[in-house]
């Protein structure tokens, strides 16, 4: 659809509660308070191009010229976009011994800025399609058009909108490296932390000391069509009421059909190394569709997480979401 000039700002209308019943039909009803609160409009078309964009560079699994000239190109998005941008560069090693040269990205609005919300996702691609269902395949490298560069994609059309409207508060958005390398369907608890070795870097080494956003937002697998965003176990058990304040506006906004009132399991993901790690409350927004494991897409870690599974609808609507929650966050509505 060919969006009109005029609609680019989205205004959200706030009308104060006039709960009061008793009053007589005879007296002038005052006009109830509308507090105007413009958040600009999220641009699918342009989410799904950044998207489609990383995916182009190849499977970006760290130690790759795809990785890194990834790397090199989202450093630049940001910045093009008004971000302060730190590369965080640091060496993980994965479980198979493998020392992997990695790099978060960090993206910040309003560095000084004392009240700040993060938003996260992952930019690397996993090393193996180990779900892949032909055994022939599950060597490959996993394109991750959706397990990574679908989140990746939502915040950067989220950083140019904060170009175009700053908010008025400060944002960080953080590309965490190293997410996807880990053991599939591990039994010890160590095995977990063969996870998200960006994010447990990051929650180790603060970019910036004394960081304390009040909260933050992970998206992962974001970009599928009829998506089912459970309330994920770890954020429930440690930031429900963000959790619930979060899928409240999205029910508002109407997509309560895909963010749905069900309660998912606990996924390690980088939000559980950042609530572990640096105490920072933040929730998880990850497609969990099936009721039997895998709970995730049936493209997760195979070939087929491709372009050909990324719609621009559930992009828009997770991106036009996370407008919302900064936005209304800024003029203290959240
Ligand atoms: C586990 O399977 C333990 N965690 C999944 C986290 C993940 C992988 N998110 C995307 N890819
Ligand atoms: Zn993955």
């Amino acid at each position: 659809m060919k969006q009109l000039p005029f609609l680019l700002i989205l205004v959200l209308f706030f009308a104060a509660c006039q709960g009061d019943s008793k009053q007589k039909s005879t007296t002038t009803t005052p006009k109830p308070a509308v507090k105007k609160i413009p958040i600009p409009r999220f641009d699918r078309e342009l989410a799904y191009n950044f998207v489609a964009k990383q995916v182009e560079f190849g499977p970006r699994v760290p130690n790759t010229e795809a990785h890194k000239a990834t790397k090199n190109w989202l450093v630049g998005q940001l910045k093009e976009h008004g971000a302060t941008v730190i590369e965080q560069d640091f060496k993980a090693t994965a479980y198979t011994g493998t020392v992997y040269n990695s790099t978060n990205i960090i993206g910040q609005y309003n560095p000084t800025a004392k009240k700040r919300i993060l938003l996260a996702a992952h930019w690397d691609s996993r090393h193996i399609a180990d779900n892949d269902p032909d055994p022939n395949k599950q060597k490959l490298h996993v394109d991750g058009a959706d397990d990574g560069a679908s989140g990746v994609g939502v915040l950067l059309e989220v950083a140019r909108n904060l170009k175009t409207l700053p908010a008025n508060m400060g944002v960080d958005i953080i590309f965490f490296d190293a997410e996807d390398n880990g053991i599939s369907g591990g039994t010890k608890p160590e095995d977990s932390y063969t996870w998200c070795l960006g994010s447990q870097h990051w929650a180790k080494n603060l970019h910036v000391g004394g960081y304390k956003p009040k909260y933050g937002i992970l998206l992962d697998m974001v970009g599928a069509k009829s998506p089912r965003f459970k309330k994920e176990g770890y954020s429930m058990g440690n930031a429900p009421n963000i959790v619930n304040k979060v899928w409240k506006l999205a029910a508002e906004m109407g997509h309560g059909n895909y963010f749905t009132d069900e309660r998912g399991g606990a996924i390690t993901d980088d939000h559980r190394m950042v609530m572990e790690f640096a105490k920072i409350p933040m929730i998880d927004i990850i497609n969990m569709p099936n009721d039997e494991e895998p709970v995730f897409v049936n493209h997760w870690h195979t070939s087929n997480d491709n372009m050909e599974n990324i719609n621009k609808r559930t992009l828009g609507a997770v991106g036009q979401l996370m407008l919302a929650v900064i936005y209304n966050e800024a003029m203290g509505k959240f």
